[in-house]
């Protein structure tokens, strides 16, 4: 535990991946754009599951290669490799045996790609972290996220409520049960040696649901780092708002419970671990019209103020549909690693 942690704080430097259906609409869908964020197309568009589940048969990336990512990754001085094991359309991108709506079962491609980034951070030493939408889940009738509908999200509202309108009636219980906790399970036990999981929108879950998972992550790997947007206080590091560069890092601040199921606020670090996810554009996921890259010059800046704070800088791409990281996205990496 200690090492990793000590790991952790000298990484610096993470790759962070969305990749997943919403890949392949790449912002667009009929006659609409998605929002800012084209990994929430979905919910933006209320497209049904029915028609967004089309997208498996349609999910082929031939030029997808885990190494060549990696590669990227470790070429441009990172450390780590975070990638989307689910993001809130429900859709798995490893096998999964509690759902067959993942990327082995579902969808022509057939492989599992968490499995290919491990064993190809594992070849090139780097440590995978996995992303894992804990609350929404838009594919369930008990997703997360019915009680939050007063705080603006990029959706039509935070869970599905354009498949599953019966609000009142949604119970996240039966989805924690059924699908989340064995699914974070299948994660711990079959890719090896994970040394994060990244957990988002801390909103619906109860104290004990967090709990269950924290706890499962200590006992499967007792090494795995868990992030704040767990929920309910459990967590190991920190991660601040999404692109959040503080002037400087507040000191002595107390732990406030009544903060740690929102998605702002400054959380304290028990261990002081730190880390800000950052966009080179605006999206998470591809976005085709999405070309408000960062220069490598902000990026670069970006990286060395965050990282004189003690800050990682986990920075992301959203590769497309054939499993191509953007060139822009690549040139940038490159020019900003020169600087290193
Ligand atoms: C969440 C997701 O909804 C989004 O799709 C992406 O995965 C991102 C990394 O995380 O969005 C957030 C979560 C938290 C904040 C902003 C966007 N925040 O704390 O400022």
């Amino acid at each position: 535990d200690m090492d990793m942690r000590k790991w952790f704080k000298e990484a610096q430097y993470g790759m962070m991946v969305h990749w997943g259906l919403y890949s392949l609409l790449a912002g667009e869908y009929k006659d609409r754009y998605s929002g800012v964020y084209a990994e929430w197309i979905q919910a933006h568009l209320a497209i049904p599951n029915a028609e967004y589940g089309k997208l498996t048969k349609a999910f082929n990336p031939v030029f997808f290669n885990a190494e060549e990512w990696v590669k990227l990754a470790k070429d441009c001085g990172m450390k780590y490799f975070v990638v989307t094991s689910k993001h809130h359309d429900g859709f798995a991108m490893f096998h999964s045996k509690v759902d067959k709506y993942n990327v082995v079962d579902a969808t022509p491609f057939g492989r599992d790609v968490v499995a290919e980034i491990g064993e190809a951070c594992y070849k090139h030493g780097l440590k995978m972290g996995l992303y894992y939408s804990q609350d929404l889940d838009w594919h369930e009738p008990n997703g997360g996220g019915y009680l939050s509908n007063h705080i603006p999200s990029q959706g039509v509202t935070w869970e599905n409520s354009w498949d599953f309108p019966d609000t009142a009636h949604k119970n996240f219980d039966l989805c924690f049960e059924n699908k989340i906790y064995p699914q974070v399970e299948e994660l711990l036990r079959n890719y090896g040696d994970l040394c994060l999981i990244w957990f988002d929108m801390p909103m619906t879950l109860k104290e004990n649901q967090s709990r269950a998972l924290f706890d499962a992550i200590k006992k499967y790997q007792p090494d795995c780092l868990i992030n704040s947007r767990l929920g309910n206080g459990a967590y190991d590091y920190v991660s601040l708002g999404d692109n959040e560069i503080p002037d400087s890092m507040p000191e002595n601040v107390e732990f406030d419970p009544s903060l740690m199921n929102g998605i702002d606020g400054f959380k304290p670090s028990p261990y002081g671990l730190y880390e800000t996810a950052a966009t080179m554009n605006d999206s998470w996921g591809f976005c085709a019209r999405d070309q408000h890259w960062k220069d490598a010059a902000v990026i670069a800046a970006n990286k060395k103020k965050l990282n004189s704070m003690g800050i990682n800088y986990l920075l992301n791409v959203g590769p497309d549909g054939l499993g191509r990281i953007p060139l822009a996205s690549q040139k940038i990496l490159r020019e900003v690693a020169k600087t290193l």
